[in-house]
């Protein structure tokens, strides 16, 4: 189920009010699931939930706890139900309480189903040319962005979950200040690939887009066909599933790349701890200022 609109439009008025005296803002699910992987310091676990009404359709994915004292004793395959807390900035688990263990599946492992015949793409080769729509309607493709290095990342507008795309975008919209307050001296572009193109029109994101203060001297939200954006995403590590009786519903992973002003890829981010100074720093490394 996709969560609410309204729910989304507080979300994003309150990121741009930097979250301050939020706390009315705190909602609570209960969660109902059974543990795939717990991290080595209990910091997080990978659940598969069933559906949490009002929230988001069952799915499986990382949940950190408020406390890793909560994931301590639980091990895969136990059966649990928590609490997830939802804050304007980030979502994680109180009150786990394990209510019983089933064997696992064999195909779980706390991984997303691999997208079939698609690879990685190998360090430092030529990234694929991609045809792509942007937020203005103008038709470009990666290659358009030649000469610049491009820091790309894969989101959809209306993600609910904090710590996903709504991150993504804030540290989008840091690099992009960063940028700017020396010129873009590093000549980068920031390329958010939405693979959500049966919403995310060019109207979708040009709202989304100017709502976090994009420019689109560096900033650019771009679709495109969704085969082909999933294809090409594959090949940064990104896995996309959509449920079968609502293609809205989206479960996919993080990846962040910079590829280099001649196409390259040259480094590949997992997940959301990377942070928007250590991307730039790398472009400064890796590619430099010239
Ligand atoms: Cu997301």
């Amino acid at each position: 189920m996709r969560i609410s609109m309204a729910f989304l439009l507080v979300l994003s008025l309150l990121s741009a009010a930097c979250g301050g005296g939020a706390s009315g803002d705190r909602k609570e699910y209960k969660l109902q699931g059974q543990v795939l992987s717990v991290q080595a310091d209990h910091k997080q676990a990978v659940i598969r939930h069933e559906e949490i009404p009002g929230f988001m359709s069952a799915m499986t994915m990382p949940y950190s706890a408020l406390d890793p004292k909560e994931y301590e004793g639980i091990v895969a395959g136990d059966l649990i139900n928590a609490t997830l807390v939802v804050e304007p900035t980030k979502a994680y688990l109180v009150s786990v309480h394990r209510v019983g263990n089933a064997p696992l599946a064999v195909a779980d492992g706390g991984t997303p189903p691999a997208a079939s015949g698609f690879e990685l793409l190998t360090m430092g080769a030529p990234v694929p040319d991609a045809a792509f729509v942007d937020q203005d309607g103008n038709h470009v493709n990666l290659s358009s962005f030649r000469g610049e290095a491009v820091v790309v990342t894969f989101i959809y507008t209306s993600c609910p979950m904090p710590e996903f795309c709504p991150l993504m975008d804030k540290h989008f919209q840091k690099m992009q200040a960063k940028l700017k307050e020396n010129g873009n001296i590093l000549r980068t572009r920031l390329l958010s690939v939405s693979f959500d193109p049966a919403v995310d029109t060019p109207a979708v994101m040009k709202t989304h887009a100017d709502a976090l203060g994009a420019d689109k001297r560096l900033w650019s939200f771009v679709t495109g066909d969704r085969d082909e954006i999933d294809k090409w995403a594959s090949g940064f590590g990104v896995s996309i599933s959509r449920a079968t009786n609502d293609p809205r519903d989206i479960t996919h992973n993080l990846r962040t790349a910079i590829i280099d002003r001649q196409g390259n890829l040259v480094q590949v981010y997992n997940g959301n701890d990377w942070t928007p100074e250590q991307v730039l720093a790398d472009v400064r490394v890796m590619i430099g200022v010239d």
